[in-house]
């Protein structure tokens, strides 16, 4: 065993010292992707985590993950003042574990609250809202360094509006720079994400978003990274214009992520469509990694558009195998 060891670390630290991949990176999604200087995340939830071959394939695959439902405000902070961190720390402990990044979903957002945040009035919203990103970010210091702060604050359409929630209502426009000021004073070294849907391409929408950051970054209201939550579907497909769309934000000075992978279909048509995500994210510098809204099809939140990249029975899908050639390419 020991002399096994040896040969192990030594090979390894050939590897390091000639700047070669050690035998066997690029054979999972994580590793691929790290040596594109990338990470290549899943949604994970926390209640499948005992099933061998939900977590079997995480670890083997993925180096960071986002809680799909067990960081949002119903179930983390479910009664005023009342916070309840044992979901999330379930998949803090194991992602970390693993050595996986933690991605942190979400701290504003409209929907999966619970209904006291609906009934209070403007001050109190304020200062609900900041206590919640307080709590939660310097709870996790040093084990979750990235945030999804706020979450889908934009109307679809072509209004370019602000969505009509709660916070929108009570607090005016300033509540998302209100959160970002927030969120960097709780923890200083956390990374900030705005995150949307139906942004990936040039639209109306994006447009809002765009104009948004560009606007915080010229007043320097802190923001690091914007991400594209990239729901696909026929209705919804893969834009023409999304390496365009992401540069645009990009060349603002934020980073730019894939936050929640999937595109429905199957076979080639389903894999091509995946290839041209990963190759659009590697066309961007700035785009720095892409999590799949889940492990497998089985436990999709639309299982029946099997939009993911292992199936039912966690086998590679062609998506997987297209994905891995990609990020390999
Ligand atoms: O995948 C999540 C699903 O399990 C929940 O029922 C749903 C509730 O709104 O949220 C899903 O995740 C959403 C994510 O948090 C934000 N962007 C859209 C995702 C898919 O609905």
């Amino acid at each position: 065993m020991l002399r096994m060891a040896g040969t192990l670390l030594a090979a390894g630290a050939v590897a390091l010292a000639t700047g070669s991949p050690a035998a066997g990176a690029g054979d999972t999604l994580g590793t691929a992707a790290a040596e594109k200087g990338r990470y290549f995340g899943a949604a994970v939830a926390g209640h499948h985590l005992g099933e061998a071959d939900y977590t079997g394939t995480l670890n083997r695959e993925f180096n960071s993950a986002t809680a799909e439902n067990e960081m949002k405000w119903e179930t983390i902070e479910p009664s005023r003042g009342q916070f309840d961190y044992g979901p999330g720390d379930r998949i803090v402990d194991h992602a970390r574990g693993q050595g996986m990044d933690v991605r942190g979903h979400t701290l504003v957002w409209h929907s999966q609250l619970p209904g006291w945040v609906n009934g209070l009035g403007g001050n109190d919203l304020r200062s609900a809202m900041n206590h919640h990103i307080t709590q939660i970010m310097q709870n996790y210091t040093g084990r979750v360094s990235h945030w999804d702060v706020v979450n889908e604050a934009f109307q679809d359409g072509g209004s370019g509006a602000r969505r009509d929630s709660v916070f929108q209502q009570r607090l005016g426009d300033g509540y998302i720079e209100e959160a970002f000021r927030t969120a960097r004073a709780a923890d200083p070294d956390a990374t900030l994400c705005y995150n949307d849907y139906n942004t990936d391409g040039v639209n109306a929408k994006s447009d809002a978003v765009y104009r948004m950051v560009a606007d915080f970054k010229q007043r320097g209201v802190p923001i690091d990274r914007v991400g594209f939550q990239s729901h696909f579907n026929s209705q919804s497909p893969v834009p023409s214009d999304y390496r365009a769309n992401l540069q645009r934000f990009a060349d603002l000075g934020v980073e730019v992520q894939i936050t929640e992978l999937d595109i429905e279909g199957s076979g080639d048509a389903q894999a091509n469509n995946y290839r041209t995500v990963v190759d659009t994210c590697l066309a961007v510098d700035a785009c720095t990694g892409i999590t799949v809204w889940g492990v497998t099809d089985k436990y999709s939140w639309r299982s029946q558009g099997t939009p993911l990249l292992f199936d039912d029975n966690y086998q590679k899908k062609p998506a997987y195998h297209a994905t891995l050639a990609a990020l390999n390419s």
